[in-house]
Parts: C-alpha cells; structure tokens; sequence
C-alpha cells in the first residue's frame, strides 16, 4: 500500500493531532478536578464512552454525568455511543452538550439515516467500525462524515491490548479518504499507548482517544502524560 502523506505541515487545520481522553478512566470520586487537569494539559476533547450492556457487555457514562461535566467546562465533547440503535439517544446527548457525535455503523440498519439526524442537530457526526467490521462498510456514508473512528480493541472495557490487524485498517481508511479528495479525522480508540500512538499515527490516524494506556497514568500526572504524547506524535 502507498504510504499516505501525513504530516502535519502537509494537513489542513482539521487534520491536526488531537487528544481526546477518555473520561472513563479518570478518577471517578474526582471528575471535577479531572476535568480542570484536562484543561489544563491542552486535550482537544472528552471522549465519553456510552454503553447500554446491549450492543456492549458493559456499562459506563451517561447523560447526566455529560450534563454536569458541561456546566464546568468548555472543552469539547466527543460522544462515543456503543448503543444498539443509537437514534434514540440523540437529542438526549445533544442537550448535554455533545459536540461530536460517533455512531457504531453495526448498531443501526439506517446508518445513513442516523448520520442525517445527528447533522441535523448542528453537531459534528462519526461512524466508528468495530475490528471485524470491514472498512468498505463506510463507503456510501464517509462523503457526510467528519470523523470515522476505527477500533482498535473491541468496544466495551478499557484497559485491553490492541489488535495489531487494526493497524492495516487505520491505513485502509486514509487511503479511502485521501483517494475521495475528503478532509476527515481519523480517531483511533483501544490502547492508545504511547507507542501505539506513533505507530497509529504513522498508519493515518489523527485523533487518539487517550485512557489508562496513555494520559490516565499511574506514574505521571495528566498533565505531564499529555505532553509526552504530544510530544511523541510530534515526531512522527
Ligand atoms: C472501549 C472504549 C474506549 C476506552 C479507552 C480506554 O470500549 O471505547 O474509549 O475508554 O480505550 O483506554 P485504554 O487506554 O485503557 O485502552
Ligand atoms: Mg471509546
């Protein structure tokens, strides 16, 4: 595969590194101070992980937690809805102040319609594609998108190890969009380590959702995590 051309002075201002950390994994008896951290170490967005035990076997976030986050801070929101049929909660997020909005494309059977909706609301709108799911799937709807989102673990707990076959579709998808002549984000979720980070980005991907692999970590604060990420991609 060609190697697609990726750094930054080549991007335009969408196509820049961004960190999105993953609240998740902050500490939850703190959320407040968290949030001020994150503010402070320059992350680009929240990324709130919301899960119904459905099409995930797990719980997390949900709106209200969104709500109060929203009164304290103006950093902005990147909803990841792990949820089988996710037009339900649309409005529910957009009220809480979500800015960008990620749909599975296994959770509808009217993915294109889904994407409609959330546009509709005057937000930001996603499609994340699971490790088996093949990136082809995104073809008929990556014209209206602004971020695809590849996994790179199977959604539904932090702390797992990242699926290497991953990485060949972080690539198929830049070259998706590069040969489609778009300016879209490409977000990559699932051991985002400080590792993984650059070898992802070298792969395409430019928005790297940060959790206990990475900026949630035991020896450094967040604020000195994010840095050395930063940093890290920089090189790339
Ligand atoms: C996983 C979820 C992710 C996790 C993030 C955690 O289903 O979508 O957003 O929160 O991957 O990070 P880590 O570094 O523990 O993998
Ligand atoms: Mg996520």
């Amino acid at each position: 595969m060609k190697p697609a051309k990726r750094c930054n002075q080549e991007r335009g201002d969408k196509m820049q590194d961004k960190i999105s950390a993953s609240i998740m994994c902050a500490d939850l008896l703190n959320l407040g101070d968290d949030i001020k951290e994150l503010k402070k170490a320059g992350v680009d967005y929240i990324h709130w992980d919301i899960m119904d035990g459905v099409f995930v076997p797990n719980y997390s976030m949900n709106q209200d937690f969104m709500k109060v986050a929203r009164e304290i801070t103006d950093l902005k929101f990147d909803t990841h809805l792990m949820i089988t049929d996710p037009a339900r909660y649309i409005d529910k997020f957009a009220e809480a102040g979500t800015d960008l909005m990620v749909v599975h494309a296994e959770a509808t059977i009217h993915l294109h319609r889904v994407v409609q909706q959330i546009k509709a609301k005057g937000l930001k709108v996603g499609v994340a594609i699971n490790p088996a799911t093949p990136v082809c799937s995104l073809n008929h709807v990556i014209g209206d998108l602004d971020l695809v989102l590849v996994m790179t673990v199977n959604p539904g707990y932090a702390g797992q190890k990242m699926i290497p076959a991953t990485l060949d579709k972080i690539e198929e998808v830049r070259e998706m969009v590069e040969k489609k002549g778009l300016e879209i984000d490409i977000e990559v979720d699932g051991n985002v380590s400080f590792e993984n980070a650059v070898e992802m980005k070298k792969r395409g991907a430019n928005v790297f959702v940060a959790g206990t692999s990475s900026i949630f970590h035991k020896d450094l604060s967040i604020v000195e995590a994010t840095r050395k990420l930063r940093e890290l991609l920089a090189e790339v």
